[in-house]
Parts: C-alpha cells; structure tokens; sequence
C-alpha cells in the first residue's frame, strides 16, 4: 500500500460534504489502495457540528482512512493536500441579490487561492463546486500565482449526469449505455447541455442521441431546459438543493481527473479557457474533456451548428460579466 494522500474537503459540516466524505474516505475516489488524510475545514461556528461529523466517519471504521483533521483554519486545511474538494461556501440567502452572493463567495474564494499558494502541493488539483463555481475558480487560481491554471476546476459533472439521465430514460436504455453529453459554458442558468455528440447504445448498436430519440425538437428544447432548471426542481421538490447527486459528480470529476479517461470518453470540466470554440479566454468555462497522466485536454473538432454557438456565446458572456463583477468586488 503506498503512502497516505491528504485530501481536503471544505465547507464539511454542509449537506453536499456529508454525502461526498464516505464516498472519499471509502476509496471510490482514489482507488482502493490508496490511504487517504482527511482534512476538514470549516468555519468557527460550525465546529460542534463537524466533531459530530469526525464521530461518524471514525464509527464508519474505513481502513483506509488514517486520519482525520477538522479544522477552522485555512493553514491547516491546506497543508501538502494532493487534492482539494472547495464546496465551502456562502448559500443564498432570502432577499440575497446574486450579486451580493458572488461579493461574499468571491472573498472566501480569494482567501482560500492565497492559502492553497502558501501551504498546498505545487500538483494540487483543486475541484470548486461552491457556487458561482466557475468564477470562483477563476478567482482562486488568481490568487494562487505559483499554482498553474491548469489546476483549478469547476463542477459541471451533476449537469453532464443530469443530461446523461435525461437522454437514458428518453432513449429507453439504462444509463450505462449513454456517454459524451456536453455541458458548455457557466454552471448556471446559461449553460448548453449539448447531446449532439453523444452516443447512445441499443439494440446492439451504437448511435447519435439523434437516432435514439427521433424528436429533434426534444433536444433542443425541452431537454436543454431540463437540464438548466433540474436544480430548481430538485430544491421545489426537496425544500433543500442537490447534495447526494452533488457529491456523487464531485466524486466523479476528481476520480476522471485522478484515474483519466478512457479511449473515446469525454468529460465535462470548467477549466481555464484558451479560447476553444470561441468562448472567451481567462475565464473558467466548460468543455468537453479527455484525461491522461492526471493532465487535461479540451476535445477539438467537434461541430457545432449555430443553435448552440448562438447560446455558447451568451453563457461566455455571462461568465466575462462574472469576472468583471468578481474582481471589482475583489479591488473595492
Ligand atoms: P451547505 O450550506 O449545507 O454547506 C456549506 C458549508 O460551507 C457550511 O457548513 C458552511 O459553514 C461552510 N462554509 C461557509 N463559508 C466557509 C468558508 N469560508 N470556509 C469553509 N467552509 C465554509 O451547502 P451545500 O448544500 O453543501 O452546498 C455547498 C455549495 O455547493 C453551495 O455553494 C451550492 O450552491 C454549491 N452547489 C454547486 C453545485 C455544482 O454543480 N457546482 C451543485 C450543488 C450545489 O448547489
């Protein structure tokens, strides 16, 4: 067996970290030889509520975990982590504005890039799903300027499964047999979830989503707005947001990154744009994603017809206001 990673969660007194720290600490993120620390970081106030976390993973007896370190202090939470799960952050409140949100979200944000700069592993790959999630890792690898870019990353996973789940049950196949759904852009309102380039397998045959579904319309419309509105529908059903799904894709995403992907897979991950498909560059935008070696790749050469470029334009836009919005929060 080798030596234990450490890993650290933020934000893990919440609802999201509850679900994802067994799924970590039981080795479906790493593998199932590779010990983990676990740091856990929170704010002052919600540390009764983290012991009572600490309890529970101890009574979970996991043999691969060897240590658990819950923390209000970013020093500590940060030190030598191999990989960073940022799902810390402040929820939206009633009578909240948005942009009230990203100035309080934005400042954490900022605060954990300049320490994951001091105390992290140089090869740190750092996962945010803490929302705004793409602006907030922008904002992030900003603030950590001895980390490269290519280390930070936003949660776009739960809209790929939710999209994947959308075209299964459509289809008439279990999920297993749909891959290479895209989400571009923002996780927000904007993005485009995208099946043009999936592959749906039935009856024996691998095919486009085109060919499985026949309804063009469908996909255009009602799945896309599936997609976009399938977190508002989860909170009026639940009375609470997405956690157990969130966690699983948290899961996902860093187990894609950790262990690559495999021949003709893509992923989907906010990374920092280089300008691929006409989205903006220097923001942290979605693309589709092939991993080897623990390294990146956006996918190139796909084709994009212009009912999608039309709303890839719009989710880049959001994502420059974001920006502009964030840093002059930042440099008030
Ligand atoms: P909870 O409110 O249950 O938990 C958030 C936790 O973060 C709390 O325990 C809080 O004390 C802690 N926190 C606040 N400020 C902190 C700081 N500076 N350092 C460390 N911890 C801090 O929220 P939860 O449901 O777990 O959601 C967490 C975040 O995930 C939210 O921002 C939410 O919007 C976002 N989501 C992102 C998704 C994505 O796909 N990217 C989907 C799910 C989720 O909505």
């Amino acid at each position: 067996m080798s030596e234990p990673i450490r890993v650290v969660v933020t934000g893990a007194a919440g609802q999201i970290a509850y679900s994802l720290l067994y799924i970590i600490a039981k080795g479906d993120v790493f593998g199932p030889n590779q010990p983990l620390i676990l740091h856990l970081l929170d704010i002052p106030v919600m540390m009764d509520v983290l012991q009572g976390v600490v309890m529970e993973l101890a009574d979970c007896a996991l043999p691969l975990l060897h240590e658990v370190i819950p923390t209000a202090d970013p020093a500590v939470a940060f030190k030598d982590v191999f990989a960073a799960f940022l799902v810390g952050a402040m929820p939206r409140r009633q009578g909240m504005e948005r942009k009230d949100l990203l100035s309080a979200n934005v400042k954490i944000f900022k605060e954990q890039g300049e320490a994951l700069d001091n105390y992290a592993r140089k090869d740190v790959k750092v996962l945010v799903v803490g929302n705004p999630a793409n602006t907030n890792a922008l904002v992030c690898s900003k603030y950590a300027p001895s980390l490269p870019p290519e280390n930070f990353t936003a949660m776009t996973r739960l809209d790929q499964n939710r999209a994947r789940a959308q075209i299964a049950e459509k289809a008439g196949v279990p999920v297993s047999c749909v891959s290479n759904l895209i989400i571009w852009g923002n996780h927000s309102s904007t993005q485009v979830p995208d099946a043009s380039h999936a592959k749906v397998m039935k009856n024996g045959t691998t095919m486009s989503a085109a060919d499985a579904i026949q309804n063009d319309s469908w996909l255009k419309q009602e799945f896309v707005e599936t997609i976009q509105k399938r977190g508002a529908a989860v909170i009026a059903a639940r009375k609470m947001s997405s956690a157990m799904s969130a966690a699983n894709a948290a899961a996902d995403h860093m187990r894609s990154w950790f262990m690559g992907t495999s021949n003709d897979e893509f992923v989907c991950m906010g990374v920092m744009s280089d300008g691929s498909y006409g989205a903006p560059k220097n923001v942290v935008y979605s693309f589709p994603i092939t991993i080897k070696n623990g390294k990146w790749s956006i996918v190139q050469g796909l084709k994009i017809d212009d009912f999608f470029a039309n709303m890839m334009n719009l989710t880049g836009q959001e994502l420059e206001e974001e920006r502009k919005e964030a840093f002059s929060v930042i440099q008030a």
